[in-house]
């Protein structure tokens, strides 16, 4: 079996395992690894200017090579151009993407960076994976450094419509750095049709029968392949002691009431905002659920350094504060809102707990959150999903209640349904999502995508053109 090659942006610690908090990347490739004698690549999460050195570690065979970035690539590669410009782009916030032709140019030389740094650890026959928007360049690197193996890449955001992409400037290099890869992943076929729209309509390409799409002189196989989780352990979860102890102090801290539940990194793109404004609304307008309902709203802190991030923090403590004001009783509140993150164990546990997972994304390349919920439910009395439907999720999961978080009344008698659903129907619904959600587990999307790649001719991009003088970066970060 060839050696897989991971490259992300953050490589976890070898030891996070299932206790890893947020981030459905490092969950997902966890699994992914495990069974290749792989490499996972990546920035170790450390900021310095002194040494960039390659650290590296083996556990359970897997090597974790890491190095660190220095302040200047934090500040204009990391905050900057990924977080900063195409998060929000990829999201559809062009209101809040921010460009800087400073952040653009560390993005391209952070690249390089990891390139050259990762370059040595190639082997002939590897196959090489990278990951997500902050390396879509690097198979570019690669390429001109005289690496002929197959590099594949999966984006685990969405892939924006075409104009929403073309707002970014110099969008055409971001989008003809990803011809010097083999194959292209994306998590639903939407963003694989958006993709091809740019292709065709801006750069006169050709997407042929076979799904080979043809531009800037390069073939390459672009396709779907949807992420899904780890099924039987997520399952397996709530039985285990740990998980069996939280939900004891769950069920004590409830005080009987119906649970909704919310879980997610505290992002703008997740709609915490507009969630707890139809929950507001729930309780104005249904008063027969004041002191019955709980909502329990889990957003772990990320990315504080960005202003953006910062400001829907300060927005939702005030929103969770009124709401508690209006309709809190002395000895009990109707909205727990808590910034932290928990353990696999713990969270399974709540998802077991609750009545109704409210998954309402403004945009969301997949949401894993959504199935675990799914997957940690008893099948005798399992809970409703409520599934945004701008979350690729819910184009597998359509057996979830879905749901507009732009449309408030439409979010309020959908979690009405939700809260009223008779328990036959929970059941129907919950049989359908756990049939979509094995077919489709962390090891299939491996497999897939895995296989696409050996699949895909050796050395087909091999000889990508070289970027325009203009396109190149000069110096390392390192
Ligand atoms: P994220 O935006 O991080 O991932 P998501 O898919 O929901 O979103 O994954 C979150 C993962 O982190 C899940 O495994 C969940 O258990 C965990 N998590 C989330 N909030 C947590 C919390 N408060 N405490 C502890 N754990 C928490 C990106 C894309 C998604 C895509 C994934 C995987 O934005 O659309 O589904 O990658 O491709």
């Amino acid at each position: 079996m060839s050696r897989l090659i991971v490259i992300s942006n953050r490589v976890p610690s070898p030891r996070a395992g299932r206790s890893a908090a947020a981030g459905g990347l490092a969950t997902a490739l966890h699994a992914a690894l495990s069974s290749y004698n792989g490499i996972w690549f990546g920035w170790s999460g450390e900021v310095t200017d002194n040494s960039h050195e390659l650290r590296s570690k083996v556990h359970d065979g897997v090597t974790y090579a890491t190095m660190d970035i220095g302040q200047a690539d934090f500040e204009e590669y990391y905050n900057g151009f990924a977080n900063r410009t195409l998060w929000p782009l990829f999201h559809y916030r062009i209101d809040l993407a921010q460009y800087e032709r400073a952040f653009d140019q560390r993005y391209y030389s952070v690249n390089q960076f990891f390139a050259r740094k990762v370059f040595p650890l190639i082997r002939q026959g590897d196959l090489v994976w990278v990951h997500d928007y902050h390396l879509i360049p690097c198979a570019e690197q690669l390429r001109l450094l005289g690496v002929r193996n197959r590099i594949g890449f999966f984006l685990h955001i969405p892939w924006p419509a075409r104009e929403i992409l073309v707002t970014l400037p110099k969008h055409r290099q971001l989008v003809r750095a990803l011809f010097a890869y083999d194959v292209v992943g994306f998590q639903t076929r939407n963003d694989l049709q958006a993709f091809h729209d740019y292709v065709i309509n801006e750069t006169g390409g050709e997407v042929a029968p076979d799904g080979t799409v043809h531009c800037f002189g390069r073939s390459i196989v672009a396709e779907a392949f949807p992420i899904g989780i780890d099924v039987k352990g997520f399952a397996s979860l709530p039985r285990q002691p740990v998980a069996r102890r939280h939900a004891r102090r769950i069920k004590a801290s409830t005080l009987g009431r119906r649970v909704i539940l919310g879980v997610d990194r505290l992002d703008y793109s997740k709609g915490l905002d507009r969630r707890f404004l139809a929950y507001e609304r729930l309780l104005e307008t249904h008063p027969e659920h004041r002191g019955k309902v709980l909502l329990l709203q889990i957003a772990a802190t990320s990315r504080g350094d960005v202003d953006e991030y910062r400001q829907i923090r300060a927005e939702l403590d005030a929103l969770a504060g009124r709401i508690n004001g209006r309709f809190a009783e002395y000895d009990q509140a109707p909205l727990r809102y808590i910034n932290r993150s928990y353990s696999h164990m713990a969270l399974a546990a709540l998802y077991r707990a609750a009545d109704v997972a409210f998954i309402t994304p403004l945009r969301d390349g997949m949401n894993l959150v959504a199935k675990e919920y799914v997957a940690c439910q008893s099948h005798h009395n399992p809970g409703v999903l409520i599934l945004s439907r701008f979350a690729g999720a819910a184009r597998e999961l359509t057996a979830a209640l879905i749901a507009n978080p732009y449309d408030q009344d439409d979010m309020v008698e959908v979690l009405q349904r939700a809260l009223e659903m008779p328990l036959e129907e929970r059941r129907e619904r919950w049989k359908a999502l756990m049939k979509s959600l094995r077919k489709n587990d962390v090891i299939a999307w491996r497999d897939s995508f895995v296989k696409a790649l050996t699949r895909c001719p050796q050395t087909g991009n091999a000889e990508v053109v070289r970027p325009r003088l203009d396109d190149r970066v000069t110096g390392s970060s390192g």
